[in-house]
């Protein structure tokens, strides 16, 4: 599928503010691909695809999981975690993504995980900080983002991690795994 198509069958699956959000998460990928070294292209394919599932019924991806083989346990942790792993399992059947880099972005933006390649680190990163995005630490984010991609992502994992804690939530082993990561690898 080229890109246009792509677009178009993206922006069908969700409402309006969700196609603004993935056009604020492409425009970001191509910048933070070209800051730290990656490849613009194959980044924005990632993030038109990133959030496809995003609008899924609950039930809809909980079957894909259960019947495709995604990893079960996701089951048991928010279920804002899901659409990421049926979000690649989609992008690969039905859209014909074969990029292996590609899908693992798409798979991981959400909890993120170890040893994240350059790819996964700028959809993720993009995903937090488009400019669509208002948070709190959000700025902070960005400005960490001019210069370091692992300092950025870590500031948005840690403001995930203070925001599951905060509320009660469980948090997905992935998420620590990756940030434990992160600190092991700035320089
Ligand atoms: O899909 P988006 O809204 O663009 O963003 P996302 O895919 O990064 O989803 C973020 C949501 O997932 C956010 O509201 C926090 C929630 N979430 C729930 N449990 C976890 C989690 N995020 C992470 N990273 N780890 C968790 O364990
Ligand atoms: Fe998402
Ligand atoms: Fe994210
Ligand atoms: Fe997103």
């Amino acid at each position: 599928m080229n890109r246009s198509e792509m677009m178009a069958a993206v922006k069908a699956e969700m409402p309006e503010r969700r196609w603004t959000h993935t056009l604020g998460v492409m425009e970001t990928s191509i910048i933070l691909a070209e800051r730290f070294g990656g490849d613009p292209e194959r980044a924005e394919r990632a993030a038109i695809l990133h959030d496809v599932a995003k609008y899924w019924p609950t039930a809809r991806m909980e079957t894909m999981i259960k019947e495709h083989g995604l990893p079960e346990e996701l089951l048991r942790y928010d279920k804002e975690l899901w659409h990421a792993p049926v979000g690649a399992f989609v992008a690969e059947r039905d859209y014909g993504v074969s990029d292996a880099e590609i899908l693992d972005a798409i798979r991981y933006h959400t909890s993120g995980r170890e040893r994240m390649t350059l790819m996964d680190k700028i959809v993720c990163l993009a995903d937090y900080m488009e400019p669509g995005r208002d948070f709190p630490g959000v700025k902070h984010i960005r400005e960490l983002a001019e210069h370091s991609l692992n300092r950025a992502l870590l500031a948005g994992f840690d403001s995930t991690i203070m925001y599951l804690l905060q509320q009660g939530r469980r948090i997905f082993p992935l998420t620590i795994a990756a940030r434990n990561d992160l600190i092991l690898h700035l320089q």
